[in-house]
Protein backbone atom coordinates (compact mmCIF):
# COMPACT_ATOMS: atom_id res chain seq x y z
CA UNK A 1 0.00 0.00 0.00
CA UNK A 2 1.17 3.04 -1.34
CA UNK A 3 0.29 6.27 1.35
CA UNK A 4 1.33 9.95 0.79
CA UNK A 5 -0.74 12.92 2.37
CA UNK A 6 -4.39 11.05 1.64
CA UNK A 7 -6.05 9.22 5.24
CA UNK A 8 -7.03 6.13 2.85
CA UNK A 9 -3.90 4.13 1.86
CA UNK A 10 -3.52 4.90 -1.85
CA UNK A 11 -3.12 2.45 -3.75
CA UNK A 12 -1.77 1.87 -1.31
CA UNK A 13 14.68 -26.55 4.57
CA UNK A 14 12.34 -28.04 6.04
CA UNK A 15 13.97 -28.56 9.02
CA UNK A 16 11.69 -29.21 12.11
CA UNK A 17 14.47 -27.71 14.39
CA UNK A 18 14.35 -23.94 13.65
CA UNK A 19 17.07 -21.30 13.97
CA UNK A 20 14.95 -18.68 16.38
CA UNK A 21 14.07 -18.84 19.51
CA UNK A 22 10.18 -17.65 19.57
CA UNK A 23 9.75 -16.41 23.76
CA UNK A 24 13.34 -14.38 23.42
CA UNK A 25 13.08 -10.75 22.41
CA UNK A 26 16.18 -9.40 20.98
CA UNK A 27 19.06 -9.88 18.95
CA UNK A 28 17.34 -10.64 15.71
CA UNK A 29 20.45 -11.11 13.80
CA UNK A 30 20.79 -12.33 10.43
CA UNK A 31 22.46 -15.54 9.48
CA UNK A 32 25.53 -15.33 7.82
CA UNK A 33 23.76 -15.64 4.33
CA UNK A 34 21.77 -12.91 5.82
CA UNK A 35 24.94 -10.68 6.86
CA UNK A 36 26.42 -10.95 3.49
CA UNK A 37 23.43 -10.38 1.35
CA UNK A 38 20.19 -7.95 1.48
CA UNK A 39 17.23 -9.73 0.13
CA UNK A 40 15.43 -7.47 -2.10
CA UNK A 41 11.24 -8.52 -2.57
CA UNK A 42 9.64 -6.60 -4.99
CA UNK A 43 5.90 -5.80 -4.60
CA UNK A 44 4.88 -4.86 -7.48
CA UNK A 45 1.34 -3.78 -7.20
CA UNK A 46 -0.81 -4.09 -3.98
CA UNK A 47 -4.41 -4.07 -3.24
CA UNK A 48 -5.02 -0.23 -3.30
CA UNK A 49 -3.72 1.90 -6.14
CA UNK A 50 -6.33 2.42 -9.27
CA UNK A 51 -4.49 1.59 -12.60
CA UNK A 52 -6.76 4.65 -13.75
CA UNK A 53 -4.87 6.68 -11.58
CA UNK A 54 -1.29 5.19 -11.47
CA UNK A 55 -1.25 3.87 -14.79
CA UNK A 56 2.75 2.23 -14.59
CA UNK A 57 1.01 0.21 -12.31
CA UNK A 58 1.27 -3.59 -13.24
CA UNK A 59 -1.92 -5.52 -13.36
CA UNK A 60 -2.49 -8.07 -16.09
CA UNK A 61 -0.54 -11.20 -16.17
CA UNK A 62 1.23 -9.83 -19.08
CA UNK A 63 2.58 -6.84 -16.95
CA UNK A 64 3.27 -8.85 -14.27
CA UNK A 65 5.46 -11.21 -15.92
CA UNK A 66 7.33 -8.77 -17.46
CA UNK A 67 7.49 -6.12 -14.40
CA UNK A 68 8.83 -9.94 -12.66
CA UNK A 69 11.73 -9.87 -15.05
CA UNK A 70 13.12 -6.36 -15.41
CA UNK A 71 12.76 -6.83 -11.55
CA UNK A 72 14.92 -9.70 -11.51
CA UNK A 73 17.54 -8.04 -13.12
CA UNK A 74 17.15 -5.12 -11.33
CA UNK A 75 18.39 -7.09 -7.97
CA UNK A 76 14.83 -8.77 -6.38
CA UNK A 77 15.12 -12.19 -5.39
CA UNK A 78 11.47 -12.21 -4.38
CA UNK A 79 8.20 -10.97 -5.16
CA UNK A 80 5.15 -10.34 -3.58
CA UNK A 81 1.95 -11.21 -5.20
CA UNK A 82 -1.27 -9.43 -5.79
CA UNK A 83 -3.68 -9.98 -8.56
CA UNK A 84 -6.55 -8.29 -10.59
CA UNK A 85 -9.32 -9.14 -12.00
CA UNK A 86 -10.67 -7.78 -15.92
CA UNK A 87 -11.14 -4.71 -14.84
CA UNK A 88 -7.51 -3.85 -13.18
CA UNK A 89 -9.76 -4.76 -9.27
CA UNK A 90 -8.38 -6.76 -6.75
CA UNK A 91 -9.33 -10.51 -6.60
CA UNK A 92 -8.38 -13.15 -4.92
CA UNK A 93 -9.50 -15.45 -7.63
CA UNK A 94 -7.73 -19.05 -7.25
CA UNK A 95 -7.37 -20.15 -11.03
CA UNK A 96 -5.71 -16.29 -11.53
CA UNK A 97 -3.70 -17.01 -8.75
CA UNK A 98 -2.39 -20.17 -9.73
CA UNK A 99 -2.57 -19.23 -13.04
CA UNK A 100 -0.08 -16.42 -11.92
CA UNK A 101 2.16 -18.79 -9.91
CA UNK A 102 2.49 -21.14 -12.77
CA UNK A 103 3.51 -18.10 -15.70
CA UNK A 104 5.96 -16.64 -12.98
CA UNK A 105 7.70 -19.79 -12.54
CA UNK A 106 7.59 -20.14 -16.12
CA UNK A 107 9.05 -16.91 -16.53
CA UNK A 108 11.36 -16.00 -13.40
CA UNK A 109 13.48 -17.68 -11.10
CA UNK A 110 12.29 -15.40 -8.37
CA UNK A 111 11.11 -16.68 -4.57
CA UNK A 112 6.87 -16.39 -4.96
CA UNK A 113 5.34 -14.87 -1.65
CA UNK A 114 1.41 -14.79 -2.03
CA UNK A 115 -0.42 -11.93 -0.31
CA UNK A 116 -2.40 -13.34 1.95
CA UNK A 117 -3.32 -9.84 2.95
CA UNK A 118 -5.89 -8.95 -0.33
CA UNK A 119 -7.96 -6.06 -0.20
CA UNK A 120 -9.18 -4.75 3.06
CA UNK A 121 -12.65 -6.22 1.90
CA UNK A 122 -11.55 -9.83 1.30
CA UNK A 123 -12.71 -12.22 3.84
CA UNK A 124 -10.62 -15.13 5.72
CA UNK A 125 -11.78 -17.57 3.63
CA UNK A 126 -10.28 -16.37 0.18
CA UNK A 127 -7.59 -15.35 2.02
CA UNK A 128 -6.84 -18.79 3.57
CA UNK A 129 -7.85 -20.35 0.16
CA UNK A 130 -4.45 -18.37 -1.34
CA UNK A 131 -2.33 -21.36 -0.23
CA UNK A 132 -4.19 -23.43 -2.54
CA UNK A 133 -2.43 -21.64 -5.29
CA UNK A 134 0.70 -23.73 -4.49
CA UNK A 135 3.45 -20.50 -4.03
CA UNK A 136 6.53 -20.75 -2.21
CA UNK A 137 5.99 -18.40 -0.19
CA UNK A 138 3.12 -16.38 1.32
CA UNK A 139 2.94 -13.19 3.44
CA UNK A 140 0.85 -13.87 7.48
CA UNK A 141 -0.11 -10.34 9.16
CA UNK A 142 0.58 -10.89 12.68
CA UNK A 143 -2.76 -8.52 14.17
CA UNK A 144 -5.52 -6.43 13.15
CA UNK A 145 -3.99 -2.60 11.98
CA UNK A 146 -6.00 0.23 11.49
CA UNK A 147 -5.34 0.87 7.59
CA UNK A 148 -5.79 4.52 6.52
CA UNK A 149 -9.78 4.93 7.25
CA UNK A 150 -10.33 1.48 7.14
CA UNK A 151 -9.45 -1.66 9.53
CA UNK A 152 -7.15 -4.45 7.68
CA UNK A 153 -8.49 -7.34 9.97
CA UNK A 154 -6.08 -10.64 11.09
CA UNK A 155 -7.66 -11.73 14.51
CA UNK A 156 -5.61 -14.26 16.32
CA UNK A 157 -7.79 -17.28 15.49
CA UNK A 158 -7.60 -16.25 11.69
CA UNK A 159 -3.58 -16.26 11.91
CA UNK A 160 -3.57 -19.26 14.00
CA UNK A 161 -5.46 -20.72 11.56
CA UNK A 162 -3.51 -19.27 8.36
CA UNK A 163 -0.46 -19.86 9.92
CA UNK A 164 -1.39 -24.22 10.58
CA UNK A 165 -2.46 -24.43 6.85
CA UNK A 166 1.31 -23.27 5.94
CA UNK A 167 2.41 -26.12 7.24
CA UNK A 168 0.14 -28.11 6.04
CA UNK A 169 1.18 -27.70 2.70
CA UNK A 170 4.41 -26.66 2.87
CA UNK A 171 4.38 -22.51 1.98
CA UNK A 172 7.12 -20.51 3.97
CA UNK A 173 5.30 -17.63 5.63
CA UNK A 174 6.69 -14.19 6.01
CA UNK A 175 5.67 -12.39 8.94
CA UNK A 176 3.90 -9.12 8.65
CA UNK A 177 4.34 -6.54 11.21
CA UNK A 178 2.78 -3.46 11.34
CA UNK A 179 2.68 -2.18 14.56
CA UNK A 180 4.82 -3.44 17.62
CA UNK A 181 1.76 -5.24 19.10
CA UNK A 182 2.20 -7.51 15.98
CA UNK A 183 5.57 -8.66 17.40
CA UNK A 184 3.92 -10.05 20.40
CA UNK A 185 1.85 -11.73 18.38
CA UNK A 186 4.09 -12.76 16.48
CA UNK A 187 6.28 -14.53 20.14
CA UNK A 188 2.76 -16.00 20.83
CA UNK A 189 2.80 -17.73 17.57
CA UNK A 190 5.38 -19.19 17.49
CA UNK A 191 5.21 -20.30 21.30
CA UNK A 192 1.94 -22.34 20.97
CA UNK A 193 2.86 -22.82 17.63
CA UNK A 194 5.73 -23.93 16.65
CA UNK A 195 8.37 -22.71 14.24
CA UNK A 196 7.08 -22.39 10.64
CA UNK A 197 7.55 -24.34 7.65
CA UNK A 198 11.37 -24.23 6.36
CA UNK A 199 12.38 -23.59 9.59
CA UNK A 200 13.34 -19.94 10.13
CA UNK A 201 11.35 -16.63 10.84
CA UNK A 202 12.05 -14.13 8.60
CA UNK A 203 9.65 -10.98 8.95
CA UNK A 204 8.89 -7.65 6.93
CA UNK A 205 8.23 -4.61 9.53
CA UNK A 206 5.87 -2.67 7.47
CA UNK A 207 6.32 1.00 8.42
CA UNK A 208 4.43 4.56 8.09
CA UNK A 209 1.21 2.75 7.55
CA UNK A 210 -1.80 5.58 8.63
CA UNK A 211 -2.77 3.25 11.84
CA UNK A 212 0.73 1.20 12.27
CA UNK A 213 3.89 1.96 13.28
CA UNK A 214 6.31 5.22 11.81
CA UNK A 215 8.59 4.85 9.52
CA UNK A 216 11.62 6.12 11.67
CA UNK A 217 14.79 4.93 12.54
CA UNK A 218 14.32 5.02 16.29
CA UNK A 219 11.31 3.27 15.51
CA UNK A 220 12.63 0.69 13.35
CA UNK A 221 15.78 -0.20 15.91
CA UNK A 222 12.92 -0.40 18.68
CA UNK A 223 11.12 -3.09 15.99
CA UNK A 224 14.33 -5.12 15.27
CA UNK A 225 15.20 -5.45 19.25
CA UNK A 226 11.99 -7.07 20.04
CA UNK A 227 12.10 -9.45 17.35
CA UNK A 228 12.14 -13.36 17.91
CA UNK A 229 16.01 -13.83 18.67
CA UNK A 230 17.54 -15.70 15.55
CA UNK A 231 14.71 -14.16 13.05
CA UNK A 232 16.07 -12.36 10.08
CA UNK A 233 13.73 -8.96 9.06
CA UNK A 234 13.11 -6.79 6.11
CA UNK A 235 11.55 -3.42 6.04
CA UNK A 236 8.95 -1.88 4.25
CA UNK A 237 8.54 2.14 4.34
CA UNK A 238 5.26 3.22 3.03
CA UNK A 239 4.85 6.27 0.88
CA UNK A 240 7.30 8.99 2.02
CA UNK A 241 9.22 6.81 4.72
CA UNK A 242 10.41 4.43 1.80
CA UNK A 243 13.95 5.88 1.37
CA UNK A 244 14.41 6.83 5.16
CA UNK A 245 13.24 2.80 5.95
CA UNK A 246 15.70 1.86 3.53
CA UNK A 247 18.58 3.84 4.72
CA UNK A 248 17.59 2.88 8.10
CA UNK A 249 17.38 -0.77 7.41
CA UNK A 250 20.53 -1.36 5.58
CA UNK A 251 22.37 0.52 8.86
CA UNK A 252 20.42 -2.27 11.10
CA UNK A 253 21.77 -5.21 9.15
CA UNK A 254 18.09 -5.83 7.62
CA UNK A 255 16.83 -6.36 4.11
CA UNK A 256 14.46 -4.26 2.07
CA UNK A 257 10.93 -4.84 0.00
CA UNK A 258 9.96 -1.69 -2.39
CA UNK A 259 7.70 -1.67 -5.09
CA UNK A 260 4.38 0.19 -6.52
CA UNK A 261 2.52 -1.86 -3.53
CA UNK A 262 4.27 0.66 -0.86
CA UNK A 263 5.26 3.63 -2.82
CA UNK A 264 4.03 5.42 -6.04
CA UNK A 265 6.30 8.16 -6.15
CA UNK A 266 9.86 8.13 -6.62
CA UNK A 267 10.94 11.23 -5.19
CA UNK A 268 8.93 14.45 -4.51
CA UNK A 269 6.79 15.61 -7.00
CA UNK A 270 8.20 12.87 -9.38
CA UNK A 271 5.92 9.29 -9.76
CA UNK A 272 7.37 6.06 -10.42
CA UNK A 273 7.78 5.45 -13.37
CA UNK A 274 8.29 1.25 -13.13
CA UNK A 275 9.18 -1.02 -10.46
CA UNK A 276 12.75 -2.03 -11.38
CA UNK A 277 13.30 1.58 -10.75
CA UNK A 278 12.43 1.35 -7.10
CA UNK A 279 14.44 -2.01 -7.04
CA UNK A 280 17.55 -0.25 -8.94
CA UNK A 281 17.76 2.27 -6.29
CA UNK A 282 17.38 -0.21 -3.13
CA UNK A 283 19.77 -2.53 -4.80
CA UNK A 284 22.35 0.61 -5.54
CA UNK A 285 22.00 1.63 -2.02
CA UNK A 286 23.19 -2.53 -0.83
CA UNK A 287 25.77 -2.52 -2.74
CA UNK A 288 26.98 1.07 -1.19
CA UNK A 289 25.98 -0.81 2.21
CA UNK A 290 28.50 -3.76 1.06
CA UNK A 291 25.85 -6.32 1.40
CA UNK A 292 24.70 -6.72 -2.49
CA UNK A 293 21.52 -8.02 -3.53
CA UNK A 294 20.97 -11.74 -3.48
CA UNK A 295 20.17 -14.38 -5.70
CA UNK A 296 16.92 -16.02 -5.50
CA UNK A 297 18.92 -19.68 -4.60
CA UNK A 298 20.47 -17.03 -1.88
CA UNK A 299 17.36 -15.81 -0.85
CA UNK A 300 15.90 -19.70 -0.91
CA UNK A 301 18.78 -21.08 1.36
CA UNK A 302 17.74 -18.04 3.76
CA UNK A 303 14.30 -18.24 4.20
CA UNK A 304 14.04 -22.38 4.12
CA UNK A 305 12.53 -22.21 0.51
CA UNK A 306 13.12 -25.20 -0.83
CA UNK A 307 11.44 -25.73 -3.98
CA UNK A 308 14.34 -26.14 -6.75
CA UNK A 309 13.51 -25.13 -10.41
N1 LIG B 1 -3.55 -4.79 1.10
C1 LIG B 1 -3.49 -4.78 2.53
C2 LIG B 1 -4.86 -4.68 3.09
C3 LIG B 1 -0.33 -8.50 2.62
O1 LIG B 1 -0.15 -8.43 1.41
O2 LIG B 1 -0.24 -9.54 3.25
C4 LIG B 1 -2.81 -5.95 3.10
C5 LIG B 1 -1.50 -6.29 2.57
C6 LIG B 1 -0.70 -7.25 3.38
O3 LIG B 1 -1.07 -5.86 1.51
ZN1 LIG C 1 0.69 -6.94 0.10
Amino acid sequence: MTTHSTRRPAAGQSSATGSAHASSPGSAVASSAGRDGTLITVAPTGAESDKASVPALPVTLDELVTTAKTCRVAGAAVIHVHIRDENARPTLDLGRLKDTVQALREGTDLVIQLSTGGAVTDGFGARLAVLDAGPDACSLTCGTVNFGDEVFANPWPFICELYGRTKEVGVVPEFELFDMGHIATLHRLLDDLGMPYGGHVHCDLVMGVPGGMPGTAAQLVQAVAALPSGATWSATGVGRTSVPVMFAALSAGGHLRVGMEDTISFARGRPVTDNAELVERAAALAGLAQRPAMTPDQARALLGVNRSR
